[in-house]
Formats: C-alpha cells, sequence, structure tokens
C-alpha cells in the first residue's frame, strides 16, 4: 500500500489509499510507521483504533485481510491474534492498549488521571460484554438460538444497563472528560454491531428498547463529521 499524494490528502482518501492525511502531521516528521493488522470488516477489536488513527489524522496501513487467510495471518502474530499494531516494525499485541496508544496520539484520551480512569472502566466493560457476545460466533441452529438467548436475557441488559448509567453519570453525552474520547468510539463500534441486524437472535432494537442513552449517543458518535466522513470514504 502506498501513501496518497497531496491531492488526495482529505479525509475522502479511498480505501486502497488509507495511509492519508497526517502525512503533513508531526508524527510524518518523526517517521513512525504503523501498521494495523485485522480482519476487513467494520466492526471488532481493531475497529475503534482505526477510527482513532483517522479521527487523530495520523497516518497508517490499514492491513486487512479475508477469514480464509487468517490461519496464515495468525502464524505472524506473537500470540496467534489480532488484532496487531506494527510500530516502526515493532509487533505489538492487545486491543485495548493499542487502542489507548492511538487515543493518546489522537488526543482522545483523558489527560486528566480520573478522567483516563472513567475511560478506561468503559474499554474494559465493553472489553467484558463483547467476550459474552462472542461466545456465540461460530454456532449455528439451536444452539446459536439458546446461546444468543440467552445473552439477550442476561449479559447483555446488564452491560447496556451498566453503559447507559455510566454515560448519564458523567454528563450524558460522552463516556468521559465531556468530550469524544476512544471510549464513545469503542461504544459504538459495540452497538453498531448489536443493532446491524447481522446478529440473529438478538432484536435489532435491544439497544433503542434497554438503553436508549447509549443508542442514541451512537447515533450521535456515528454522525460526528470525522466518523460520518470515515465510513462515507468506503463507499466511494
Ligand atoms: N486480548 C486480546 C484478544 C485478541 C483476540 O482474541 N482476537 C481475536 C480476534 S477479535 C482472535 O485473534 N482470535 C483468535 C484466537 O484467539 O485464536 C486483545 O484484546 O487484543
Amino acid at each position: 500500500m502506498t501513501a496518497c499524494d497531496d491531492n488526495m490528502c482529505d479525509l475522502e482518501c479511498p480505501p486502497a489509499a488509507r495511509l492519508c492525511r497526517a502525512q503533513h502531521t508531526s508524527s510524518y516528521f518523526t517517521m513512525t510507521t504503523l501498521k494495523l493488522t485485522y480482519f476487513d470488516f467494520h466492526g471488532g477489536r481493531a475497529e475503534p483504533v482505526r477510527l482513532a488513527l483517522h479521527l487523530g489524522g495520523i497516518a497508517f496501513e490499514d492491513h486487512r485481510f479475508a477469514g480464509t487467510d487468517f490461519p496464515a495471518i495468525r502464524k505472524t502474530t506473537p500470540l496467534g491474534q489480532v488484532p496487531v499494531l506494527e510500530i516502526n516494525g515493532v509487533k505489538v499485541t492487545q486491543s485495548d492498549a493499542i487502542l489507548r496508544y492511538a487515543g493518546k496520539r489522537a488526543g482522545l484520551y483523558p489527560t486528566d488521571e480520573f478522567q483516563a480512569l472513567l475511560c478506561d472502566e468503559v474499554l474494559a466493560g465493553l472489553e467484558d460484554a463483547g467476550l459474552q457476545v462472542g461466545k456465540s460466533f461460530g454456532l449455528t441452529g439451536d444452539a446459536l438460538k439458546v446461546a444468543r438467548t440467552e445473552l439477550v436475557n442476561g449479559p447483555l441488559p446488564k452491560y447496556l444497563g451498566w453503559l447507559q448509567h455510566q454515560l448519564q453519570a458523567h454528563g450524558g453525552s460522552y463516556f468521559a472528560d465531556g468530550r469524544l474520547t476512544i471510549a464513545d468510539l469503542k461504544a459504538l463500534v459495540f452497538v453498531r454491531n448489536l443493532t446491524s441486524g447481522q446478529m440473529e437472535h438478538v432484536p435489532k432494537d435491544l439497544v433503542e428498547r434497554l438503553a436508549p442513552a447509549v443508542h442514541a449517543h451512537a447515533q450521535r458518535i456515528a454522525e460526528t463529521t470525522g466518523v460520518a466522513q470515515y465510513y462515507a470514504g468506503f463507499k466511494a
């Protein structure tokens, strides 16, 4: 993948030229090269990182691969897992650590210690919620139905209710720092997955019914200029 040239260097960079924009930021001059390896879809553990780097105008190689290539890719990763962020060739694992790094570089992570704690708390809670959801992946038929029904009746109401409480307890608009942080991006990705209609046996309106403030938050974050432009770039 090659860097886009100057006249392509805006938020509408096409997917094939995702090394964009931050060619003109200080990160360019420190010559940090970033390569993020993850599945080729708008979700999962790397998606908040992609969003944070994009919003921060930080150049990175968005290395996406098909699920069928995972057996080969995993052999190249430290723990047989993705995402992996290569920073000047150094392979780093653990999505939330990577996300915090991206958030700090993008100005999307609180500098205040307490606000950073609130942000981290939401990241970890969403990771736990995602693990619950992930238990049903790969199941089919009745086993899938049973697992998803349990999810809808137990863990999802618990985590959605908790997210709603966190949001409302800290101002109602953002999860921490009174502004957009990586916690909002990770929450957006989580809610998008649940409302996508792709999750069989999970009603599309579950989030809206159980946690309307979280649903409204996700819609608002999705409409944030940089986020909306990021996804519009994939349709170009
Ligand atoms: N703690 C790791 C977990 C990474 C992880 O489980 N990634 C999944 C894809 S989202 C994976 O690679 N699964 C394959 C496996 O664990 O064998 C992180 O947060 O990055």
